[in-house]
Protein backbone atom coordinates (compact mmCIF):
# COMPACT_ATOMS: atom_id res chain seq x y z
CA UNK A 1 0.00 0.00 0.00
CA UNK A 2 1.21 3.26 -1.14
CA UNK A 3 0.59 6.21 1.24
CA UNK A 4 0.85 9.70 -0.92
CA UNK A 5 0.97 12.95 1.29
CA UNK A 6 2.47 16.66 -0.27
CA UNK A 7 5.62 17.55 1.44
CA UNK A 8 5.87 21.19 2.84
CA UNK A 9 8.23 22.46 0.58
CA UNK A 10 7.65 25.51 -1.79
CA UNK A 11 11.02 25.69 -3.81
CA UNK A 12 10.17 25.48 -7.56
CA UNK A 13 6.44 25.83 -7.47
CA UNK A 14 4.74 28.73 -8.12
CA UNK A 15 1.87 30.21 -6.60
CA UNK A 16 -1.69 32.39 -7.78
CA UNK A 17 -3.33 34.82 -5.11
CA UNK A 18 -6.65 36.40 -5.62
CA UNK A 19 -7.16 38.70 -2.67
CA UNK A 20 -10.53 40.90 -1.57
CA UNK A 21 -9.98 44.48 -1.60
CA UNK A 22 -13.00 44.75 0.38
CA UNK A 23 -12.35 44.74 4.12
CA UNK A 24 -8.89 45.29 3.19
CA UNK A 25 -8.27 45.95 6.89
CA UNK A 26 -8.59 41.99 7.17
CA UNK A 27 -7.58 40.92 3.78
CA UNK A 28 -4.16 42.42 4.14
CA UNK A 29 -3.50 40.30 7.55
CA UNK A 30 -4.85 37.41 5.38
CA UNK A 31 -2.25 38.17 2.98
CA UNK A 32 1.04 38.77 4.95
CA UNK A 33 0.43 35.25 6.62
CA UNK A 34 0.17 33.30 3.72
CA UNK A 35 3.03 35.38 1.46
CA UNK A 36 5.61 34.59 5.47
CA UNK A 37 4.26 30.69 5.04
CA UNK A 38 5.06 30.48 1.31
CA UNK A 39 8.38 32.70 2.15
CA UNK A 40 9.61 30.35 4.71
CA UNK A 41 8.85 27.10 2.88
CA UNK A 42 10.91 28.29 0.43
CA UNK A 43 8.94 29.96 -2.22
CA UNK A 44 10.65 32.40 -4.67
CA UNK A 45 9.38 35.68 -4.71
CA UNK A 46 9.25 35.59 -8.67
CA UNK A 47 6.87 32.28 -8.36
CA UNK A 48 4.28 34.66 -6.47
CA UNK A 49 1.41 36.11 -8.81
CA UNK A 50 -1.07 38.28 -7.24
CA UNK A 51 -4.11 39.39 -8.62
CA UNK A 52 -6.20 41.88 -6.37
CA UNK A 53 -10.35 41.76 -6.96
CA UNK A 54 -12.83 43.99 -6.06
CA UNK A 55 -14.85 42.07 -3.46
CA UNK A 56 -14.97 38.20 -2.31
CA UNK A 57 -17.29 37.81 -5.11
CA UNK A 58 -15.05 38.31 -8.00
CA UNK A 59 -12.42 35.91 -6.45
CA UNK A 60 -13.56 32.14 -8.28
CA UNK A 61 -13.53 33.77 -12.08
CA UNK A 62 -9.93 34.87 -11.00
CA UNK A 63 -8.85 32.34 -9.38
CA UNK A 64 -10.40 30.19 -12.23
CA UNK A 65 -8.39 32.29 -14.96
CA UNK A 66 -5.06 31.74 -13.30
CA UNK A 67 -5.83 28.11 -12.52
CA UNK A 68 -6.40 26.96 -15.84
CA UNK A 69 -3.59 29.27 -17.02
CA UNK A 70 -0.61 26.49 -16.73
CA UNK A 71 1.70 28.70 -14.66
CA UNK A 72 0.99 27.74 -11.73
CA UNK A 73 0.92 24.57 -9.16
CA UNK A 74 -2.02 26.22 -6.70
CA UNK A 75 -4.39 29.14 -6.55
CA UNK A 76 -4.93 30.92 -2.80
CA UNK A 77 -8.35 32.86 -2.45
CA UNK A 78 -8.02 35.36 0.34
CA UNK A 79 -11.18 37.71 1.52
CA UNK A 80 -13.29 38.40 4.45
CA UNK A 81 -17.12 38.17 4.37
CA UNK A 82 -18.57 39.71 6.85
CA UNK A 83 -22.44 38.85 8.50
CA UNK A 84 -22.68 42.42 10.30
CA UNK A 85 -21.98 44.55 7.32
CA UNK A 86 -23.22 42.26 4.83
CA UNK A 87 -27.46 42.15 3.73
CA UNK A 88 -26.25 39.30 1.14
CA UNK A 89 -23.66 37.49 3.33
CA UNK A 90 -25.18 34.07 2.36
CA UNK A 91 -25.51 34.79 -1.39
CA UNK A 92 -22.47 36.01 -1.14
CA UNK A 93 -20.74 33.41 1.19
CA UNK A 94 -22.49 30.52 -0.72
CA UNK A 95 -21.64 31.86 -4.36
CA UNK A 96 -17.90 32.27 -3.18
CA UNK A 97 -17.44 28.73 -1.35
CA UNK A 98 -19.12 27.19 -5.08
CA UNK A 99 -17.16 29.31 -7.33
CA UNK A 100 -13.92 28.42 -5.74
CA UNK A 101 -14.61 24.42 -5.73
CA UNK A 102 -15.67 24.70 -9.01
CA UNK A 103 -12.79 26.45 -10.41
CA UNK A 104 -10.74 23.59 -8.87
CA UNK A 105 -12.86 20.98 -10.82
CA UNK A 106 -12.50 22.94 -13.92
CA UNK A 107 -8.79 23.37 -13.60
CA UNK A 108 -7.43 20.29 -12.09
CA UNK A 109 -5.47 22.41 -9.84
CA UNK A 110 -5.90 22.89 -6.33
CA UNK A 111 -7.36 26.63 -5.56
CA UNK A 112 -7.62 26.57 -1.87
CA UNK A 113 -10.57 28.62 -0.01
CA UNK A 114 -9.15 31.25 2.41
CA UNK A 115 -11.99 33.51 2.72
CA UNK A 116 -13.63 34.28 6.35
CA UNK A 117 -17.28 34.08 6.37
CA UNK A 118 -17.80 35.28 9.75
CA UNK A 119 -20.73 37.03 11.90
CA UNK A 120 -18.64 40.24 13.16
CA UNK A 121 -15.54 42.08 12.68
CA UNK A 122 -13.70 40.80 16.17
CA UNK A 123 -13.95 37.09 14.76
CA UNK A 124 -12.33 37.79 11.52
CA UNK A 125 -9.96 40.00 12.91
CA UNK A 126 -9.27 36.78 15.66
CA UNK A 127 -8.87 34.80 12.35
CA UNK A 128 -6.48 36.65 10.60
CA UNK A 129 -4.10 36.98 13.39
CA UNK A 130 -0.27 35.94 13.87
CA UNK A 131 0.64 32.17 12.61
CA UNK A 132 -1.28 29.53 13.67
CA UNK A 133 -4.07 32.00 14.40
CA UNK A 134 -4.28 33.14 10.61
CA UNK A 135 -6.38 31.49 7.92
CA UNK A 136 -3.85 33.03 4.90
CA UNK A 137 -1.36 31.43 6.41
CA UNK A 138 -3.59 28.51 6.77
CA UNK A 139 -4.26 28.08 2.96
CA UNK A 140 -0.78 28.43 2.22
CA UNK A 141 0.06 25.37 3.97
CA UNK A 142 -2.87 23.69 2.42
CA UNK A 143 -1.77 24.86 -1.07
CA UNK A 144 1.98 23.54 -0.54
CA UNK A 145 0.57 20.50 0.48
CA UNK A 146 -1.52 19.56 -2.50
CA UNK A 147 0.53 21.20 -4.79
CA UNK A 148 2.84 18.61 -3.80
CA UNK A 149 0.72 15.92 -3.63
CA UNK A 150 -0.56 16.08 -7.13
CA UNK A 151 2.61 15.47 -8.16
CA UNK A 152 2.06 11.90 -7.00
CA UNK A 153 -0.83 11.92 -8.49
CA UNK A 154 -1.66 10.44 -12.32
CA UNK A 155 -3.11 13.50 -14.56
CA UNK A 156 -6.81 13.13 -15.14
CA UNK A 157 -7.97 11.55 -18.02
CA UNK A 158 -9.89 13.58 -20.66
CA UNK A 159 -13.29 12.80 -20.78
CA UNK A 160 -14.01 13.18 -24.29
CA UNK A 161 -17.19 15.19 -23.18
CA UNK A 162 -15.91 18.69 -22.65
CA UNK A 163 -16.75 21.39 -24.74
CA UNK A 164 -13.32 21.87 -27.09
CA UNK A 165 -14.02 17.30 -27.76
CA UNK A 166 -17.54 18.59 -28.38
CA UNK A 167 -16.78 21.23 -31.30
CA UNK A 168 -14.07 18.86 -32.93
CA UNK A 169 -16.81 15.94 -33.14
CA UNK A 170 -19.27 18.05 -34.81
CA UNK A 171 -16.39 19.15 -37.51
CA UNK A 172 -15.53 15.96 -38.06
CA UNK A 173 -18.98 15.06 -38.51
CA UNK A 174 -19.49 17.72 -41.17
CA UNK A 175 -16.23 17.11 -42.69
CA UNK A 176 -18.24 13.76 -43.00
CA UNK A 177 -15.04 11.70 -40.87
N1 LIG B 1 -17.41 41.61 -0.40
C1 LIG B 1 -16.60 41.04 0.51
O1 LIG B 1 -15.55 40.50 0.13
N2 LIG B 1 -16.94 41.04 1.83
C2 LIG B 1 -18.07 41.62 2.28
O2 LIG B 1 -18.32 41.58 3.50
C3 LIG B 1 -18.93 42.24 1.33
N3 LIG B 1 -20.12 42.93 1.77
O3 LIG B 1 -20.21 43.27 2.94
O4 LIG B 1 -21.02 43.20 0.96
C4 LIG B 1 -18.57 42.21 -0.04
N4 LIG B 1 -19.37 42.77 -0.97
C5 LIG B 1 -18.93 43.02 -2.32
C6 LIG B 1 -19.08 41.82 -3.23
O5 LIG B 1 -18.11 40.82 -2.93
C7 LIG B 1 -18.90 42.20 -4.70
O6 LIG B 1 -17.64 42.81 -4.87
C8 LIG B 1 -19.99 43.15 -5.19
O7 LIG B 1 -21.27 42.63 -4.92
C9 LIG B 1 -19.86 43.37 -6.73
O8 LIG B 1 -20.02 42.13 -7.43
Amino acid sequence: MAALEGQHEAKDLRFGLVVSKFNEFVTDRLLAGALDTLRKAGADEAALDIAKVPGAFEIPLVARRLACSGRVQAVICLGAVIRGETPHFDYISNEVSRGIAQAAWESDVPVIFGVLTTDNVEQALARAGEAERNKGAEAARTAIEMANLLKHLPRRKRSGRGPARRLGARRARRRGV
